[in-house]
């Protein structure tokens, strides 16, 4: 057993941040489509967050906006000419494809990848695999540059293995952390990782929208880690229905603590079960369901309570939760809330972020993070440049204050000086992470 803490590596939202409508069955990408964004606010309350974990005293680590608009995405799929010229044609011919190479979404680093500490892997490292994503076509073009990344910050392969992504095809979609939950007595011990599916790759899928998860995928991913204790668990066909695209959306976990909605799993029972028998001999989870009665499925998603970190701060015994604004301005959920904090429960603290633009594409505090457990020996060996402390945070304010808007519509982005103004933007970024 280690001193290990959990860390968070959040993606810092780009310059090109917008409401595009890319997501089917995801309720909040679907209604605000076209709706005016301010990629200035959206980029200070992620990096705003951002502050307030590392001041809860959590290493804090930052992946930077990937390049958009992604020129080359259009070019093999046939537009010519100079950059401007291929803009253009595209966002006149296929707007759907420009926009996808315009999507600042990576800055939901749950989809980044998937992640297995040292403590529970096979060969003692810590391992990721990135997320091919290909659901949905602007975040398959992330995971390239997401694997890049993140072999910048994990870089020394005596305690870092950075996957490549999964083969991109359907058998194998695979959407990273979203659906993954590691439980553990204390973050250093061995642990026991959910990994929770929406599908089976060869199964008939005929929902109204995509279960973005197979199977099949986290189970290569459970091979390729070497992760000990996997527990495969499948995802309530009707959360997807509702607008659970993701598991994180009605379901979140850290330590011992299991935080969820009735309808998330297709099986609670059965899961419970599981779940015990696997972490036998480890810990006794806690699971704090929410029933039906309680919180309605279709308010637990447009609160996005559970779309909420689980936190221990060090000195701390039990946990914080940190949800979303909106989940204080929602009377049920946070009634919820205020509920579990009163139980003298695993929960013992509830604060509030505002992350409304994120929010508005469906990503909540939880979207914007990967957690990612950390040794000392961990914590030394990553790239010190992306760690935030009070410098960097000073010097990326600074930043987005110079170089993003505070107002774009989808169809700003069809003029060529937003290609240079985000390429600048990014270009100014490299100099301070490096
Ligand atoms: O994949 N939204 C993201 C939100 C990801 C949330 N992540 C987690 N639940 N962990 C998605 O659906 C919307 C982009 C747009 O419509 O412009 C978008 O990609």
């Amino acid at each position: 057993m280690t001193d290990a803490v959990e860390a968070n590596l959040d993606g810092l939202v780009g310059p090109t941040h917008n409401y595009a409508g890319l997501s089917p069955g995801n309720l909040a990408s679907q209604s605000n489509f076209g709706a005016v964004s301010n990629p200035r606010a959206a980029a200070l309350q992620g990096l705003a967050k951002m502050k307030r974990l590392a001041d809860m005293g959590l290493p804090q680590f930052v992946l930077p906006p990937q390049p958009r608009p992604d020129l080359g995405f259009l070019r093999r799929l046939g537009f010519t000419g100079s950059d401007a010229e291929v803009n253009a044609a595209a966002w006149k011919a296929a707007p759907i494809l420009a926009g996808s190479a315009w999507s600042a979404s990576s800055m939901w680093a749950a989809n980044a990848a998937t992640v297995t500490p040292s403590a529970d892997s096979g060969d003692g490292r810590l391992h990721f695999t990135p997320a091919n994503l290909l659901t949905n076509l602007h975040r398959s073009l992330e995971h390239s540059h997401t694997t890049a990344a993140l072999k910048r910050i994990f870089s020394d392969p005596r305690r870092f293995t950075v996957h490549d992504a999964l083969p991109p095809q359907p058998h194998l979609a695979d959407e990273g952390a979203a659906n993954h939950v590691r439980l553990c007595a204390e973050h250093g011990a061995p642990g026991v990782s959910l990994f929770v599916y929406g599908r089976g790759a060869y199964e008939a899928w005929t929902g109204r929208f995509p279960a973005r998860q197979t199977c099949e995928a986290f189970e290569a991913v459970a091979r390729r880690h070497g992760a000990h204790r996997p527990v495969h668990l499948r995802q309530n066909p009707r959360a997807i229905q509702a607008g659970a695209f993701h598991n994180d959306v009605v379901c979140v976990g850290a330590l011992d603590c299991l935080f969820y909605h009735q309808a998330a799993f297709e099986d609670p029972a059965a899961m419970q079960a599981e779940v015990r028998a696997a972490a036998a001999g480890l810990f006794e989870p806690q699971f704090v369901e929410i029933g039906e009665a309680e919180l309605p499925l279709a308010d637990a998603i447009s609160s996005y309570l559970f779309n909420s970190m689980l936190v221990q701060a060090p000195g701390e015994a039990r946990l914080t939760l940190v949800a979303p604004i909106d989940v204080a301005e929602h009377p049920r959920a946070r009634a919820v809330a205020e509920g579990l904090v009163a139980s003298n429960g695993p929960i013992r603290r509830v604060e509030y972020v505002d992350v409304r633009e994120s929010m508005r594409n469906g990503g909540g505090p939880a979207c914007l993070r990967l957690r990612v457990v950390m040794t000392p020996e961990d914590l030394a060996a990553a790239n010190p440049a992306h760690r935030l402390d009070d410098r960097l945070h000073g010097r990326l304010v600074e930043w987005i204050g110079r170089h993003y808007r505070d107002r774009l519509v989808p169809a700003n982005l069809a003029d060529h000086e937003m290609i240079k103004e985000a390429r600048i933007a990014l270009e100014q970024l490299d100099t301070i992470l490096s």
